[in-house]
């Protein structure tokens, strides 16, 4: 199982022009492609975030990784959190793309799928999330006005029910998120209250503002969605200000959960986040925790603390949806529907033999094939690396697109509202 060669691969996908506190999504999304080739030839492959900081990280690696064993993960790994002690984001979004593309090569050389290196699946089908957003019209990439818009604007609640029950007709799912802190809090409170009316109560929603809201604001949501929402996610931005919102909340007999992948998302964050009840449920993501065993081992500490576990999401391509397919499969204690960004993404754009990874009644089902049980197809990678190569920028960036398409004097702002 040694490593011979190591394929880094920076592309772009197709993006939507959806809003979010930060700005609007440019017109592409930029991903990374690691493939480890063994010497007898099996390749084994992740996806994870995209730019040629990351890119340069993974460039670096390369000759500690090539002539190594893919069963040598965890020293691996140690190696790297040690050459990147200053950057411990970068240290680890480059173990855990390295582990997931390992552990796809070594269940694809035994014939044995990666939920099962992973201690075997509880689940054989995972539940995932809408996704919902508000969203400009148009598609993303290039010629996005001659593109098909599928889900269309959505500005208003009237359009965010709109665009639940196309995701529902499309992909059948049962849990409902809502991208905030684009609009003041009461535009976004009525589109809750309008999804909860069109799809029933019982139906679990969730709001994330990505910390757009202060504590008082975050409490005063709380207050009218209580019984609403299932859980409610990085309402402010802070620890301090989420245990504010929690314990406000609590005093008035309002157990609404507290989500988050902004204030905890490194295991030296769980010690506070426990000792002042600032959260309840953690979105793990396996892309920067540090790969596929570290949310399994996440999910036995959520649990030992009384935490509940979910899963965060940013635009990503089957790979990662696969990756974390598995791993929820072989996590009990992620019970939690996982966040997707997948259904905003273009088919044409996948980069799988076979194509886009099918989501029904809102689940995937866990592939019994070896390893992450797909394989890239050379030629679409090829296309996503030249649309890269077209692509004007190279890190992600939300507030150049909305000055030019919302507002020239637009700032980023925490908290907004
Ligand atoms: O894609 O705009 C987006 C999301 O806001 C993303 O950047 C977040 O990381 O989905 C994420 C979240 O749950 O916070
Ligand atoms: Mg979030």
């Amino acid at each position: 199982m040694k490593i011979v060669e190591m394929r880094v691969t920076s592309i772009a996908i197709a993006d939507p022009p959806l809003l979010n506190v930060a700005g609007l999504h440019a017109p592409y999304a930029l991903r990374t492609v690691i493939e480890l080739v063994s010497e007898d030839g099996i390749t084994g492959a992740a996806e994870t975030h995209g730019g040629e900081r990351l890119r340069s990280a993974f460039e670096e690696v390369k000759a500690d990784v090539i002539g190594r064993s893919a069963w040598e993960i965890a020293r691996l790994t140690g190696e790297i959190a040690q050459r990147f002690s200053e950057a411990a984001r970068s240290a680890s979004m480059v173990s855990s793309a390295l582990e997931v593309a390992a552990l796809d090569l070594v269940g694809k050389a035994l014939g044995v799928p990666v939920a099962e290196l992973l201690g075997g699946r509880v689940r054989d089908e995972v539940p995932f999330s809408a996704y919902l957003f508000y969203k400009l019209g148009g598609g993303g990439g290039e010629g996005a006005d001659e593109r098909e818009d599928r889900y269309g604007e959505a500005l208003d609640p009237a359009g965010v029910v709109a665009q639940a029950k196309a995701f529902i007709a499309d992909y059948g799912f049962q849990s409902i998120k809502l991208k905030g802190g684009v609009f003041p809090p009461d535009q976004e409170v009525a589109a809750i209250k309008a999804l909860a009316e069109a799809l029933g109560p019982g139906t679990p929603l969730r709001i994330d503002p990505n910390g757009g809201w202060t504590a008082e604001t975050s409490i005063r949501v709380g207050r009218e969605l209580r019984g609403v929402l299932e859980y409610l996610e990085d309402p402010a931005s802070t620890m301090a200000d989420m245990a504010a919102t929690r314990a406000a909340l609590l005093s008035d007999g309002n157990e609404m959960p507290l989500a988050t992948n902004m204030v905890v998302t490194d295991w030296a964050h769980i010690p506070e986040a426990v000792a002042t009840d600032a959260v309840q449920v953690i979105l793990a993501d396996h892309h920067y925790w540090g790969g596929l065993r570290a949310i399994t081992h996440l999910g036995k500490l959520a649990q030992t603390f009384g935490l509940g576990l979910s899963m965060h999401s940013n635009s990503h391509l089957g790979l990662s949806l696969l990756a974390m397919t598995h791993v929820a499969a072989a996590t009990p204690h992620l019970t939690f529907a996982a966040d997707t960004h997948y259904p905003w993404q273009d088919a044409e754009d996948e980069i799988l033999e076979g194509g886009r990874v099918p989501i029904r009644n809102g689940k995937i089902a866990v592939p019994t094939g070896p390893g992450l049980g797909a394989s890239i197809d050379q030629d679409a990678l090829a296309r996503g690396r030249e649309r890269y190569d077209r692509c004007p920028y190279r890190e992600r960036d939300d507030r150049t697109p909305m000055r030019a398409r919302v507002d020239p004097a637009w700032e980023f702002k925490l908290a907004r509202w």
